[in-house]
């Protein structure tokens, strides 16, 4: 299989300053004519062939100057053109069949309606083109075609005409002109056709410009997209605010369909979204749905200017636009909600889903260097570690700082196609900072480890911090050198519980020491507060220490991190034997006493309080240890949620009771009694079943809203007995043909505490409902069940066994959505012998698949590497 070498990189030979699309659209047969003028690059090789990408489509006729040729011909997919000249007007024909195109990249047809995902390499599947980022063209696109069908024409840009022309489009149909005044990169192409209906609304820009705004939505749903609108607007304005970033269009078009292989997509002008990132109301979506919708509507719309304005020279540079656009998405929820809830999420987010991909065979640096299909390099390390590389940025720089950078960017590379490192000069030059050194965090992958050594002199109230760091090796990088990882850190003075004044200290070296004076006593350390580096801290912290920060802490991030390091600490030492007897019981009262503190801090709001009762999930636990031991891991994390449930069960109860008694609304007080309400069932579950299924009962069919029932309904699943199943039957009933809702209905079995989860997985991938062809079904059961670990880790295989049937059948169909489930199985190395051997057979079997696509195949020889 061809590697694609980030090295390689050359300009491109040809140009293609305009682009003229001409679409004759069908569900089973459009016709695309493309008219490309094209023009040698003075600054590529001087060669005489112009190279057009294709992906499994043929072209009907070629003509070059007018005339038609025989000067070209097929090389695998592409079309290649011999051109004597320097600019040249070609025209190619082709017929597309959007009904049969199931990997929904290119044109492809959903309920009827016709859109089209062109990120990373989807353009070449309707035209011929250059596909590639760093070619920029400017568009006009007409669109013609069954005015009863598609009533609804939309394209990047402006609408310049309609109307309707029978005697060249055919009868019964009608057309819209769309130009985009901007030159785009052929990945931001995007049209939609179909029955839709708009929410409009309208934005006035800090120039005092009128923007229409619209979200299209199938008949039906536009009650479900007032609070996408709402985002939109508050992300507008924003970003005008802290980025001093206008919107440059007269119209934003939003579309949600309902059959998408990611979360959303930022085509310049017109968005096209999963409808599970559009669609709200309290009875249907979760306090998480909300936030959802509100970060992935603003990362969307960031975009325009990171990612559209600037956008990426070639795809190795794809964090350049991911990394910083999810920082942006990340400052905006933290501005629109709670700041430190905030912080949480996202660190959750990182060390769950990251970090393992840091520390496992497809780990790779923010920037990659080499690979075979670029839609398996959008990771959570381009796209959230990407973002802490540039939070570090702020860390170091202050916000003030940072912001004459990021103008000094988008004024030096507007209208191009740039690189990390033009982003990492600009914020250097504008914020003046020095990179030098930190621009490894581009090249290396692998999560820093950092060791802390404090040593006290009584004598002289000195106190001597010695900080280390190691980058483990990762595949294709045995030895790493260090980074620059910017620590905010504070000494608390154990008897009055304050610190003198948070430092950030830069670890630079392999070991650096920091010394400070003036402390009589050892001081309580409070380090990576607000966890200002993605870094792993690797030296355990005294429990005293832990429950003085749990208590102390003015750092709301460093006083969760307090209470969490006590559970991984405690667990961890459960897991491996080192913590047994006498020991187990101090520790669990440890634990329990921190907890009863929290759920008694009258200062602590109920978002926040929320968070700090979550234990560590199983994946971040088994991060922690050498040789993975799920079932090990679960039963401990298991029993210290009885314990507390059992020992805490009069406080779990009255808060229960109080959070019920909460009307609903959207005020952070009543998210945080909703959130607060099910956690209490959490812990009540194992420790009194029958007292949990009482109140989950309640709690469901009392509930108002959709955060509760979902709440009640998740802890009555992990639970047994005629309540669960009667609920599940009642929610099934109550939102039959709610796409979304019965995505939750799949997820809550399949992700469920109950032991027969497995069982009931392999039930529901025969239900009526399931359809392998939508990936919002396929993920809400398999991504939910992979990510389940004692159901996808029993002893048997039978689990990992059902997820690589699931790639097999799933790869012919919808390859990138495919690919994705090989990552649970790529765990096989730090697992357990039995297990690992179950994992490692599973890949092996779908190595020996001769018709793997290249996606999948590369994630399954990486893996097995
Ligand atoms: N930039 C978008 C990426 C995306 C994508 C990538 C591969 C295959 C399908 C896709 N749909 C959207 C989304 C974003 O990060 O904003
Ligand atoms: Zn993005």
């Amino acid at each position: 299989p061809a590697i694609i070498q980030r090295k390689d990189y050359r300009v491109p030979e040809w140009l293609v300053p305009t682009i003229d699309l001409d679409f004759a659209l069908k569900l089973d047969a459009t016709r695309v004519k493309s008219t490309l003028r094209v023009e040698r690059n003075p600054h590529g090789e001087q060669g005489t062939t112009l190279r057009l990408n294709g992906d499994g489509i043929t072209a009907d006729s070629v003509t070059v100057d007018g005339q038609s040729t025989n000067s070209w011909r097929m090389d695998g997919s592409d079309l290649v053109i011999e051109l004597d000249g320097d600019k040249h007007e070609i025209v190619i024909e082709t017929t597309l069949d959007p009904a049969a195109n199931s990997q929904l990249s290119g044109l492809y047809a959903s309920n009827g309606m016709l859109c089209t995902q062109c990120e990373a390499e989807g353009f070449r599947r309707i035209t011929f083109f250059p596909d590639r980022p760093d070619v920029l063209s400017r568009y006009a696109v007409r669109l013609a075609g069954d005015k009863a069908k598609f009533p609804v024409l939309l394209a990047n840009g402006n609408e310049v005409a309609r109307g309707a022309d029978p005697e060249r489009d055919g009868p019964g149909t009608h057309w819209a002109e769309w130009h985009d005044p901007w030159p785009k990169p052929s990945y931001l192409f995007a049209l939609v056709a179909g029955e839709l209906v708009a929410n409009r609304s309208s934005f006035v820009t800090l120039s005092g410009r009128k923007v229409r705004l619209a979200i299209y939505v199938r008949p039906g749903d536009e009650a479900r997209t007032g609070h996408a609108m709402e985002s939109l607007k508050a992300a507008m304005k924003w970003d005008e605010d802290v980025y001093g970033r206008e919107y440059d269009l007269d119209d934003f078009n939003i579309v949600a369909v309902s059959d998408f292989n990611a979360g959303a997509m930022e085509n310049k002008g017109l968005n096209i979204f999963n409808t599970r990132y559009i669609l709200a109301d309290p009875d249907t979506a979760t306090d998480g749905d909300y936030d959802a919708i509100e970060g992935v509507v603003a990362h969307e719309y960031f975009h325009n200017w990171s990612g559209n304005r600037v956008t990426c020279r070639d795809w190795f540079q794809l964090s350049l636009k991911e990394g910083f656009t999810v920082l942006r998405d990340q400052q905006f929820s933290a501005a629109m909600g709670s700041a430190p809830v905030k912080r949480i999420e996202d660190v959750r987010v990182l060390r769950g889903v990251q970090f393992p991909e840091d520390s496992g065979p497809l780990a790779h640096p923010i920037r990659p260097d080499s690979y075979q299909e670029i839609s398996n390099f959008y990771t959570a390390t381009v796209y959230n570690k990407g973002a802490e590389v540039i939070r570090m940025m702020t860390v170091m720089a202050g916000l003030d700082r940072f912001r004459r950078g990021t103008d000094l960017y988008f004024e030096r590379h507007d209208g191009e196609a740039a690189t990390c490192e033009d982003f990492v000069k600009a914020i250097e030059d504008g914020a003046g900072l020095d990179l030098k050194q930190f621009r490894r965090w581009y090249e290396q992958a692998g999560t820093p480890r950092v060791e802390v050594e404090m040593r006290h002199d009584a004598t002289s109230g000195e106190v001597r911090l010695i900080l280390r760091q190691t980058v483990p090796a990762t595949p294709g990088q045995p030895d790493k050198a260090p980074m620059p990882i910017p620590l905010r850190t504070a000494l608390f003075d154990r008897m009055s519980g304050r610190h003198g004044g948070e430092q950030t200290l830069i670890l630079d070296d392999a070991t650096r020491e920091f010394s400070f004076t003036g402390f009589a006593e050892p001081p309580v350390l409070s380090i990576n507060r607000g966890f200002s580096a993605p870094v792993a801290i690797a030296t355990p912290t005294p429990a005293e220490d832990l429950l003085f920060l749990a208590r102390h802490d003015d750092d709301p991030f460093a006083r969760y991190e307090a209470m969490q390091q006590l559970v991984v600490q405690h667990l961890v030492g459960v897991v491996n034997g080192s913590v047994t007897g006498a020991a187990l019981d101090q520790g669990r009262a440890a634990i329990g006493e921190a907890f009863e503190a929290i759920l008694d801090d009258r200062a602590l709001d109920d978002l926040m309080r929320g968070e700090f009762v979550i234990l560590p999930g199983e994946t971040y636990l088994a991060e922690q240890l050498l040789v993975n031991e799920p079932a090990a891991i679960h039963a401990a994390r298991e029993e210290l949620k009885a314990w507390l449930g059992i020992n805490l069960g009069a406080q779990f109860r009255a808060l229960h009771d109080r959070c019920s008694a909460v009307p609903y609304s959207l005020s952070p007080e009543a998210r945080g009694s909703r959130k607060l309400k099910t956690q209490a069932l959490v812990y009540l579950a194992p420790a009194d079943p029958a007292e949990a299924i009482r109140r989950a009962k309640a709690q469901f069919d009392g509930a108002d809203n959709m955060t509760d029932r979902q709440g009640a309904l998740m802890v009555l699943c992990g639970l047994s007995g005629p309540e669960r199943e009667e609920a599940l039957a009642a929610f099934h009933d109550r939102y039959a043909g709610n796409a979304l809702v019965i995505d939750k209905w799949f997820s809550l079995q399949a992700g469920s505490l109950n032991p027969k989860a497995l069982e009931h997985t392999k039930a529901l991938a025969d239900h009526p409902d399931f359809n392998l062809a939508n990936p919002n079904r396929v993920r809400s059961l398999y991504m939910a069940f992979a990510a389940n670990p004692q159901a996808f880790h029993d002893a048997s295989g039978e689990g990992y066994r059902m997820i690589a049937d699931l790639i097999e059948t799933l790869d012919p169909l919808n390859s990138s959505t495919a690919a994705r489930f090989v990552t649970p199985l790529g765990r096989w190395k730090r697992m357990e012998p039995g297990r690992s051997a179950l994992m490692k057979a599973e890949l092996e079997r779908l190595a020996a698949v001769p018709t793997l696509s290249r996606d999948t195949r590369e994630q399954v020889s990486r893996s097995l590497d």
